[in-house]
């Protein structure tokens, strides 16, 4: 079919994208009284004035020897995943850290999640890959002030949607990564994201991560997750410069509330 104009694919992502994270009325967690154990402000109302500027950053090994540290501290938010580092990696990453984002298999109790809003994550509910419940309950006893919530699995698999349905290969049936995940997110939160190497720049490489010395190519391409998919819908989201992209490997996003759809 004909390809949709950029405006109209973004208004189909912001009138698609409802962030939904567990609110303890369903059950069995109203049962076990978790309308009171998850913090009384959604993520939404958390930031009810929108941030101006967001980053967002992947944490592919492309980001090695890229000095985007000052540029993406430079953010009003920035996003980081699972376990990645900043200490010691601070001319590359930067060190500022508002969201963190974690899979399920990721470890809770880290001093790595301190001193900001985290988000987990699981594809299922019912039967979840990972146990994240014990470890929720216990942080959010011991750290009540923290801002940390459960995604929806709807919220999931309605991302996974958006990509099945802007693509014309049939996709795996597997959740989205969480760098997607994150992007949508900000998405929501921010009037303009900037996404680090998401989208592979000239440093594009095989090492999986800038803070591991670990080389597999599916890190960025993708297995488990549709990831190069993911990509691709992304990329045609693009409104910066293509020397931003090949250079520094940013892509830059409007946010949902600087849209008229
Ligand atoms: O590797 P991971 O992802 O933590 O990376 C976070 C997000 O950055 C983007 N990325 C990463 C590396 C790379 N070379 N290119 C990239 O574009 C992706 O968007 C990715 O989502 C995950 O999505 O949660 C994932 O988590 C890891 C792992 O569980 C955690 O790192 C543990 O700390 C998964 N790896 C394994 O299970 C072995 C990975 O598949 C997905």
């Amino acid at each position: 079919g004909a390809r949709r104009s950029t405006l109209q694919l973004y208004c189909d992502l912001k009138q698609r994208t409802r962030i939904r994270t567990l609110d303890g009325t369903e059950e069995p967690f109203s049962g076990l009284g978790w309308d009171r154990l998850v913090p009384s402000l959604t993520l939404e109302e958390l930031r009810r004035s929108q941030y101006q500027s967001c980053a967002v950053v992947t944490s592919a090994g492309a980001l090695l020897n890229s000095s985007l540290g000052v540029e993406i501290d430079s953010h009003d938010a920035v996003l980081r995943f699972n376990a990645a580092p900043t200490k010691g990696f601070e001319r590359d990453v930067g060190n500022k850290t508002t969201i963190r984002i974690i899979n399920s298999q990721v470890e809770a109790p880290s001093s790595l999640y301190q001193d900001m809003t985290l988000v987990v994550w699981d594809p299922w509910f019912q039967k979840p890959d990972f146990d994240l419940f014990s470890a929720y309950v216990e942080r959010r006893r011991v750290r009540p002030e923290q801002p940390f919530y459960i995604l929806h699995p709807e919220f999931i698999w309605t991302l996974w949607d958006l990509i099945q349905n802007n693509t014309e290969d049939p996709i795996q049936p597997n959740p989205p990564s969480s760098g997607f995940i994150g992007i949508l997110l900000m998405m929501s939160l921010c009037r303009e994201v900037s996404v680090y190497e998401f989208i592979p720049s000239l440093r594009r490489t095989d090492l999986c991560h800038y803070h591991e010395r670990y080389y597999d190519a599916a890190c960025t391409l993708g297995a488990y997750h549709p990831l190069l998919y993911e990509k691709l819908l992304i990329q045609r989201l693009n409104e910066g410069e293509g020397g931003e992209l090949r250079r520094r490997g940013r892509v830059t996003l409007r946010g949902f509330s600087s849209l008229q759809c």
